[in-house]
């Protein structure tokens, strides 16, 4: 990012492939883009942030078949879920779309002609593995066998398990089909490569002499074209994709129309906006891409060179994450270390604001992020509890009792300096990517506030020299300004809460770090101020890790062919394309049946007919409710139940249920739960039903 330029900025970020939840991992890339586009924005520059859902590629077809639902219908479900999720956390794009949009359809025919009419696009006949008794192409993941380079198993377009190499069609050895387990065979077909090895000088330049962003994605790009570039297969058998120009029977490779979203983003932004989406693609605006480290080579090496190739502009910088660790272990979902963003963090009632905070401070950007519940609490409690929280939450407690309105004083040049060598700090750790840096040093100017504050003693003040007093607190609230708009693009919400407090009318989001340095106006009207931040207490850090215990549990289980209690997730679908496999496996799970059991080991469950008495939400879940139920014993039984999406509460009340009542007591968000509520779950349409008896029956009645 080059500081002094005063040139519009495109900001964009990986697409999330519309085939599974958010997770924390995902987080990694969007909320420090949107720090960095916030604070660009607080500069005064000119920025666009685009983004869009990953519609296309065999992931995605053969999750909805397993799932029994079209593609279209999948990527609408999770395209929703992102989109809300982003906007939870405060993540605000300028344009959203899917890469199914027509848009995308359009532009990406637009490159991909221009790539063969330049003759950069050649046909050529390969080996693709074929089933016979399916009787079609298996693309990608379609097929399975072993690794050319290290004889690991490995999927039809990248050896997963082993050596991570990206593998051509063709490459994989004794191919079985993914769908039908029986053997496949090579067949001759033609298709279509782009001419990545022409691009090889010119990428070693561009990668060593214009590339920003962070050097491990400049330096991995450059190793890999050292190692020498083979030509790329862009074409898949598939019917769900961009068409290829000339051929129904054959679409784009989803990497090829996947970054031309960004492309067709733009322009869904500028038809809305009554601007030009050329001005970054055709002409010198800037290009920042945000993206996880592992899709490095899309974006350094095939991109610019398709870029290029058809005469569009290439990216400024690629800004690569490091990985997301959970609790020290690698992230597997099948193995349960996944946090999800919904249902585990913003479900229990967690502020978005302290996750995007934990996510920017955590280590610099570029490094693995571990994510642990307990670092949380730590983070929380001890920097934003307990110095930025304090310093704000004093500062405005003490000026509103004694004053009402901020004191007539004057800003010490000692202060502004601090402001003004913080200001300088946090733009330079931005315009490096070291997000952690920029938070750091905002923090530092916190604890400044409360050194200052604590050394000026304005309680003792108040009583001997109220207009002295009223200097510090004049000071003071300055400071809380400035900490607001400097903490804005981190914490945008509790920022804006503090702004408001102060009495600040301008709108926080779009004013200028600047205004920072623009003295606080004596008389302002001050709010009554609210905590910003509370402590995160030990009991809601031990429930969480009791719920990331039991998925880890549950997944070993599973792993260990046992009868493992149902995880009470749904559809958990695929964040990314490592996880495909999960996908099917669960699908699978679903329809399956389970292995034969004894009549005593059912009789072990004790089943019975409830009514329910009353039913409320729980405050911090969407997702569950407080149920009541009598089930014929003196006092009706608590149960929390998992139906708040599916049922309202004056929908359940008045019910007959079925009821197993000798599950052992657990505590969901909080609230004990003394049985089950039993209910059929259509996992693939995310429909729920309870349970009930055909006719009304005595509560308390057995089910045998
Ligand atoms: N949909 C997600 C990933 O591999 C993929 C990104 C596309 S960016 C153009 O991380
Ligand atoms: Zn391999």
């Amino acid at each position: 990012m080059s500081k002094s330029s005063s040139k519009p900025v495109l900001v964009t970020c990986g697409l999330p492939y519309a085939n599974g939840k958010a997770h924390i991992g995902h987080l990694r890339t969007y909320v420090p883009a949107d720090i960095f586009v916030r604070s660009l924005r607080k500069e005064g520059r000119e920025v666009t942030f685009v983004c869009g859902s990953d519609t296309h590629g065999t992931p995605i077809v053969v999750n909805a078949e397993e799932l029994g639902i079209t593609p279209k219908e999948l990527v609408e479900i999770y395209h929703k879920h992102f989109d809300e999720i982003f906007k939870q956390l405060g993540i605000y794009f300028d344009a959203f779309g899917t890469t199914d949009d027509p848009e995308n359809h359009n532009r990406t025919l637009d490159i991909v002609n221009r790539l063969i009419e330049k003759g950069y696009v050649y046909p050529k006949i390969i080996e693709i593995a074929y089933c016979p008794s399916c009787n079609r192409f298996l693309p990608d993941r379609y097929v399975e066998g072993s690794c050319p380079h290290c004889g690991e198993t490995a999927r039809g377009d990248e050896c997963d398990q082993g050596c991570g190499k990206h593998l051509e069609p063709g490459e994989l050895q004794n191919p079985v089909c993914t769908i039908c387990g029986g053997p496949a065979e090579y067949k001759q077909q033609e298709h279509f490569f782009f001419k990545l090895s022409d691009f090889s000088d010119y990428l070693m330049d561009y990668l060593s002499n214009d590339l920003g962003g962070t050097s491990n994605a400049r330096n991995y790009a450059l190793g890999w074209v050292k190692q020498g570039l083979s030509d790329w297969c862009i074409t898949r058998n598939l019917e769900w994709g961009v068409k290829f120009p000339g051929r129904d029977d054959l679409v784009v490779y989803v990497w090829v129309d996947a970054p031309i979203g960004y492309i067709a983003f733009t322009e869904q932004w500028a038809a809305k906006a009554g601007d030009s989406w050329e001005k970054y693609w055709k002409n010198d605006g800037e290009i920042v891409h945000f993206i996880g480290g592992d899709i490095t080579y899309h974006h350094c090496i095939f991109w610019p060179a398709m870029l290029k190739g058809a005469d569009y502009s290439v990216p400024t910088a690629v800004v690569a994450s490091g990985m997301v660790k959970i609790e020290e272990k690698k992230f597997s979902k099948t193995r349960g270390y996944v946090v999800w963003v919904g249902e585990d963090y913003l479900d229990h009632g967690f502020h978005p604001d302290l996750l995007r905070y934990y996510l920017a401070s955590y280590t610099s950007h570029t490094k693995e992020l571990n994510f642990s519940w307990r670092v949380l609490q730590e983070k929380v409690n001890t920097e934003l509890v307990a110095v930025l929280g304090n310093f704000l939450y004093r500062t405005m407690l003490f000026a509103f009792k004694n004053f009402g309105e901020v004191p007539a004083g004057e800003l010490e040049p000692a202060i502004k300096e601090e402001i003004e060598k913080t200001l300088k700090e946090v733009k330079a750790a931005m315009a490096e990517y070291e997000f952690k840096r920029a938070v750091d040093s905002a923090m530092a100017l916190a604890s400044f506030g409360n050194t200052y504050f604590q050394s000026h003693e304005p309680w003792s003040l108040i009583k001997q020299d109220k207009a002295a007093c009223g200097h510090v607190i004049y000071n003071c609230l300055h400071l809380a300004k400035a900490l607001s708009l400097i903490f804005e693009p981190v914490i945008p919400e509790t920022a804006e809460t503090a702004w408001k407090e102060l009495g600040q009318e301008e709108d926080l989001h779009t004013a200028l770090y600047d205004e920072a340095l623009v003295p606080i106006k004596a008389g302002t009207k001050l709010a009554k101020p609210q905590i910003l931040f509370t402590k995160l207490e030990d009991d809601r850090i031990k429930e969480m890790e009791e719920i990331a215990n039991q998925r880890v549990k549950a997944a070993n289980a599973k792993a260990a062919g046992k009868v493992e209690e149902k995880e009470p997730s749904k559809s958990e679908g695929m964040g990314t394309a490592k996880d495909v496999e999960e996908a099917k496996k669960a699908a699978a799970e679903e329809r399956e049946i389970l292995p034969t059991i004894e009549y005593k080991d059912f009789a072990k469950l004790d089943i019975r007919v409830g009514k329910v008495l009353l039913a409320e939400p729980i405050k911090k879940s969407r997702k569950l409710l407080r149920v009541e139920v009598d089930i014929g014993e003196e006092k009706p039984r608590q149960l929390v139940a998992g139906m708040a999406p599916y049922y309202t509460p004056e929908e359940l009340v008045g019910k007959y249920v079925i009821v197993l009542a000798n599950l052992k007591p657990a505590k969901l968000c909080g609230v004990e739960s003394n049985g089950m509520m039993l209910a059929a779950d259509d996992c693939a349409n995310d429909i729920v039903a309870a349970l009930t008896p055909d006719k009304e029956i005595k509560p308390g009645s057995r089910i045998r």
